[in-house]
């Protein structure tokens, strides 16, 4: 295939809450014209895949995102050209939650949780979706606060239920996270972990990488490499880091991990949708305009993707095989430096899209529109 061809098809997921307000603990800093309803959300999703031409799913987060009528949201959609994506569940953002949601010791506080485990799968069923995302925000904060070993014990109770609900389509999605919200314990702090509860739960279950989850200078692609090989990567959390969490805009801070990413899923064949692998953005912006930094992030990825395809893979085999240190690097180092921008605003023209996605943007009035239009009612904030 062609590296046009393998980029046309590329995909993209956007995240709902990337075009609502967010902030950090400090203060959210609101922005005019943001989504005010789910469907406000979509419609912006829709904006960043007319424009992009690679972005025709956007995720749910429940409750967000919660409506009366899935299968409306879902029809709504369509008829703007995209779909609805994973279903990402939250147990994190009630009192009860306090002390862990699935890890809980009050079994009480373990059944709600998994009911609402339940609900999502529930709700995948009704929007068509194929991926229950989890993300736990479970942990200790302090020593002997709770007994680590039950806690396990509990979570992979609660994620053997969940599965066991899951359509034969269905796959859950499990993410892990360093630290935070707890700082001594996390529940699921690293990829052995959701690795070793997938690998017990069959193949319905496959972990997540967020690329903000990891200790800095953690090899990403290695973790990308040896969870392709186990046939366990089920998708991407994109999204930038300098410190910790920081979901900032994909490629931003590393764009040279990005491609190393990008390299190991184009070695691996996988980057077509037909390989299983969910390519998302989870990202928050913060300071700056939502959409238009959604477009930039999902450029950030095709850019990577496009210096991927250009590895010169003959070329690198041989020096490998050779032993030629230096010239296998070269070779790696040379597809990283080529400008691939000349190549991707062809695509795009030959895709009938305007070859510049950002200043189409501006161009477009949207921006004003949304402003204008969006008066009245609350922002649908990060929590709303
Ligand atoms: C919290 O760290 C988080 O950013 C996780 O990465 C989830 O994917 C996301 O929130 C949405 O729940
Ligand atoms: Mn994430
Ligand atoms: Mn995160």
């Amino acid at each position: 295939m062609s590296v046009k061809d393998a980029l046309r098809g590329q995909r993209i997921e956007t995240p709902s809450w990337a075009y609502a307000n967010s902030g950090t603990r400090f203060k959210v800093f609101a922005q005019q014209g943001v989504p005010r309803t789910p469907y406000e959300k979509i419609d912006d999703a829709a904006v960043v895949h007319r424009l992009t031409g690679i972005a025709p799913t956007v995720a749910l987060h429940i409750p967000w995102d919660r409506v009366d009528d899935y299968g409306k949201l879902a029809s709504y959609a369509r008829d703007r050209g995209v779909a609805l994506g994973a279903v990402n569940s939250n147990v994190f953002q009630d009192d009860d939650y306090k002390l862990g949601s699935v890890c809980h010791p009050d079994p009480l506080v373990r059944r709600k949780a998994v009911g609402h485990l339940l609900e999502c799968v529930d709700i995948m069923d009704r929007t068509g979706s194929r991926d229950l995302k989890l993300w736990f925000a479970d942990g200790l904060n302090y020593p002997g606060q709770d007994d680590i070993r039950a806690r396990q014990d509990r979570l992979a109770e609660a994620l053997r239920e969940t599965c066991a609900r899951l359509g034969p389509d269905q796959r859950m999605l499990l993410e892990y996270k360093l630290f935070e919200p707890a700082f001594y314990v996390t529940d699921v702090p690293d990829w052995g972990t959701a690795y070793a509860h997938c690998l017990t739960l069959g193949d319905q279950a496959q972990v997540v990488i967020d690329t903000g989850h990891h200790a800095p200078g953690t090899n990403i692609e290695f973790i990308v490499s040896f969870l392709l090989r186990a046939g366990k990567l089920g998708a991407f959390d994109f999204n930038s880091r300098f410190y910790a969490d920081d979901d900032l805009m994909a490629g931003a801070a590393d764009p040279f991990q990005l491609f190393r990413i990008m390299h190991e899923i184009v070695l691996a064949d996988a980057l077509e949708p037909a390989a299983g692998i969910t390519f998302m953005l989870d990202q928050c912006h913060n300071l700056e305009p939502k959409i238009p930094a959604v477009i930039r992030s999902v450029l950030n990825v095709q850019e990577a993707t496009a210096k991927a395809l250009l590895v010169d893979h003959g070329a690198l085999d041989e020096a490998q095989r050779a032993g030629d240190v230096l010239g296998a690097n070269a070779v790696l180092m040379d597809a990283y430096n080529t400008d691939v921008r000349p190549l991707l605003r062809e695509l795009r023209e030959d895709m009938g899209l305007d070859p510049d996605p950002v200043a189409a943007y501006r161009r477009s009035g949207y921006a004003e529109q949304i402003v204008r239009e969006r008066v009245g009612g609350e922002a649908a904030g990060w929590g709303a």
